[in-house]
């Protein structure tokens, strides 16, 4: 099975992760921002990253991916079968994908992915922006619903953990985290989840492309 994409995107690493945890071998294929396969185009009709292939059937969105992927290896279940705790992962990778990542497209794409990568001029306002006032509040909602147990869902590794920690990981990489004196529980929780080896192998080769790259640009700068 291939997913396509880069693991500096929390989609795709969410989805490499996902695979790890459950045993899976998930080969990875570079992709996106232009470059890609004739698969990864079929999979993928908007051009975005994840897009995933298994013989014959291609898909793309890093939900979907979860989601074939728990239906057809449903042994060790990381999206629980019982209603409320399966209504709960969900919840918690809607809020990844889409509140939390808001969040970090803002700063991550402003900060590097623009500047650096696209070498595209970039908004540094939007960024302090979403540090300042987008990432707070999550924070602070973390910092009330994450169990003594250090897992969203059952007390154990769910989904759940995994999409909601993997945008962190990629703003880890620009040196954006979660102020342990302010947000000790939260900050807690996300080293926990990263170091887990399913999280920490492809951190680690996140941040030395980060690095390699000149990382983070905070100055207002034309790269
Ligand atoms: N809902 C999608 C979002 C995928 C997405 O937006 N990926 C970003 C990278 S983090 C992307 O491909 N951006 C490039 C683009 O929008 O062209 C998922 O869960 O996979």
């Amino acid at each position: 099975m291939i997913v396509y994409g880069s693991t500096l995107s929390p989609y795709v690493r969410k989805c490499m992760v996902f695979g790890a945890e459950k045993g899976l071998t998930l080969e990875l294929q570079q992709a996106g921002l232009g470059r890609g396969s004739p698969d990864f185009d079929a999979a993928s009709p908007f051009g975005k990253i994840p897009a995933f292939k298994d013989e014959d059937f291609l898909i793309s969105d890093s939900s979907a991916i979860v989601a074939y992927l728990e239906a057809k290896y449903p042994e060790p279940n990381l999206i629980p079968p019982e209603p409320r705790a399966r209504a709960r992962t969900i919840w918690y990778d809607e809020l990844a994908d889409t509140m939390v990542m808001a969040a970090g497209t803002a700063i991550f794409g402003n900060r590097f992915v623009l500047p650096r990568v696209l070498k595209q001029q970039c908004d540094h306002e939007a960024a302090d922006h979403a540090e300042r006032d987008l990432l707070p509040p999550l924070f602070d909602y973390l910092e009330k619903v994450i169990p003594a147990s250090g897992f969203l869902v059952e007390d154990r590794l769910t989904l759940a953990d995994i999409a909601v920690a993997s945008p962190f990981a990629t703003l880890g990489c620009i040196g954006v985290a979660a102020d342990a004196s302010r947000y000790p529980r939260t900050a807690a929780y996300i080293a926990a989840i990263l170091a887990r080896p399913s999280f920490a192998s492809i951190v680690a080769k996140d941040h030395a492309v980060v690095a390699a790259m000149g990382g983070p640009v905070t100055a207002p700068q034309l790269a």
